[in-house]
């Protein structure tokens, strides 16, 4: 068939995927009632067990798209299994075909200085949204309101000369306070539109890939709530490989001799190579990493655990954490290890209700610390237990310690989210609890082996470059979404101060395609995918295939410029 015919096929089928589609990737998005974007978690009944069952379900409602709570996962779950029903195989074929025959022409030219303007009174837009003019400072004859609902989407069929890197600027206006909307390419997440300001202003996605020819670029509802006047589309022009060019020295100057070389192997392969990583609460041998060794042949080169078990106030209730032993065992198998803290809030502060027993303790809504009155003195109870925490943690880094296990440290994460307590007083509490910690772990109990990996997920939550290596994000674009995010990466670039840091992207649902990466200058230094439903169904050593197929992932871990296990040098002697 003709390269037109394709093409056709093309648009119109993801036009029917994205119609039938785009319900199952935005209904897991809470809908805002427009108070300001606050959310309240809607748990799952299925939440009985604690541990593992706990971990496994609390990401997918925690953070998809870094910015929302999925609050929705059983109609999600009815949504994707209706659309399962039309038979997949083939419309997977299709696809595949029609991205085949899409992909290799490309007679198009680049044109580094193209700029469009398209009023967003002129999209086609569907439910409730609508065309007004009474609010001042638009351009053409309005602007539009009403993406309120999952139904409510505006989409622009952009043409530009040749394929490449564009800049998309929303220009928009919020009814009051931060918001964040899904911006999609054909159909396929690539990031957020995000708005503060009342008055009209500029909501820039950088560096996002447009292929020769029509493009549909549609919003939907994330958060709502805005005024969209016009979508501007400029040229990014050539990509800027000297972001690469980062800090490989710890922040902390007594860091260990393996430490200083783990950074600088990650610092020299950045921009290069992305390391493969992988959550998984058993360790090498549990489902995880057994799942993508039986498909791949390969082992992640990370491994990621947590030290939720260990908190006092977990341990109080009986749980034990084997997490240490997991990542002493890996580093001897050669590999790197990341640990992030589900920091269960003290005792005195839980609720340990039906609906909010102690085990969800580090959530905002099942705790009723305030770590703002613990900052500020007024709780001085609550700071000591805070310190007790942190000791008790300092007890198990300082086995690694004496073990020579280097640690990519992932504290406080998810911050400005605020479903976790420690992100539910806002950022100037955060920032002090951040530094203390870091001045508790680092002088206070001489802990060096650690790489200190900030994921706060807003610029305003930033501690200081003195305090941070790199800069994660944890971003869950839906399902089988495999582009880059290479918006948010760039963001993520400018998020440190002149000593540049390394990116990397701290959790992920589906994994991104490692040849989209390198396309759009997007080479995010590590990924890790969370475990659970994101990887295995029901701890099995089955594939799930929900987020990432399993050709994807055989793509992935055997991708030339992906790092697995057995590819990692030496990291006793890295540098040498
Ligand atoms: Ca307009």
């Amino acid at each position: 068939m003709s390269k037109r015919i394709w093409k056709l096929m093309f648009v119109l089928l993801m036009s029917t995927i994205f119609l039938f589609g785009c319900k199952d990737k935005v209904n897991d998005k809470e809908a805002s009632s427009g108070n300001g974007g606050q959310t309240k978690v809607v748990e799952n009944e299925d939440t009985k067990e604690k541990n593992t069952d706990t971990k496994e379900k609390k990401d997918t409602k925690e953070s998809n798209n870094d910015g929302k709570e999925n609050t929705d996962t059983n109609e999600k779950k009815q949504d994707t299994k209706d659309n399962d029903e039309e038979d997949p195989s083939n419309l997977d074929k299709t696809i595949e075909e029609a991205s085949a025959q899409e992909t290799p022409v490309d007679d198009g030219e680049y044109d580094p200085n193209f700029e469009l303007i398209m009023e967003a009174e002129e999209a086609e837009m569907t439910g409730k949204v609508r065309v007004e003019s009474t609010k001042g400072g638009f351009t053409g004859s309005g602007y539009l309101v009403g993406i309120e609902g999952n139904e409510d989407t505006v989409s622009f069929r952009v043409t530009v000369p040749g394929s490449g890197a564009y800049d998309l600027n929303f220009r928009s206006a919020s009814y009051g306070g931060y918001k964040e909307n899904n911006i999609l390419i054909n159909g396929e997440m690539v990031g957020s539109a995000k708005v503060e300001e009342s008055e009209f202003t500029d909501s820039i996605l950088k560096r996002i890939y447009l292929t020769t020819g029509e493009n549909l670029i549609t919003m939907t509802k994330s958060w709502g709530w805005i005024y969209l006047d016009s979508l501007i589309i400029t040229a990014s022009g050539p990509a800027d490989k000297s972001i690469y060019d980062v800090s490989s020295v710890p922040v902390n100057p007594n860091a260990t001799d393996r430490t200083k070389r783990l950074l600088k192997y990650l610092a020299d392969m950045y921009g290069e190579a992305i390391i493969s990583g992988q959550y998984g609460d058993r360790g090498i041998d549990g489902p995880e990493f057994k799942a993508i060794y039986n498909a791949t042949g390969k082992y992640p080169a990370m491994l990621g655990l947590d030290f939720i078990e260990y908190t006092p106030s977990r341990v109080a209730f009986g749980s034990t954490g084997k997490d240490v032993e997991y990542a002493i065992d890996f580093d001897q198998a050669g590999g790197i290890v990341t640990f992030a803290w589900h920091w269960n809030a003290p005792e005195p502060y839980l609720y340990n209700s039906k609906d909010n027993p102690w085990w969800k303790g580090f959530y905002t809504t099942a705790t009723n610390i305030n770590l703002k009155k613990i900052m500020d003195g007024e709780d001085k109870e609550g700071y000591d237990l805070l310190i007790r925490d942190i000791d008790a943690i300092a007890k198990e880094l300082k086995i690694l310690q004496e073990a020579d296990v280097p640690i990519l440290w992932r504290p406080l994460h998810e911050a400005s989210g605020g479903w976790f307590w420690w992100g539910a007083s806002g950022p100037e509490p955060y920032i002090q609890l951040y530094r203390l910690l870091y001045d508790r772990l680092t002088n206070h109990h001489g802990i060096h082996n650690l790489i200190w990996v900030w994921n706060g997920q807003h610029q305003d939550w930033y501690p200081g470059d003195e305090y941070v290596d790199i800069v994660g994000t944890d971003i869950y674009p839906g399902e089988r979404v495999y582009t880059p995010q290479a918006a948010k990466f760039n963001e993520l670039v400018e998020w440190n101060g002149e000593n540049k840091k390394i990116v990397a992207l701290t959790e992920n649902g589906c994994i991104f395609d490692p040849d989209l990466a390198f396309r759009d200058n997007a080479i995010w230094s590590y990924f890790g995918t969370w475990e659970g439903e994101f990887l295995t169904l029901n701890g099995t050593y089955t594939l799930s295939e929900k987020y990432t197929e399993t050709s994807m992932l055989k793509k992935v871990f055997t991708h030339d410029k992906v790092i697995t296990l057995d590819e990692l040098p030496d990291l006793k002697t890295y540098g040498d």
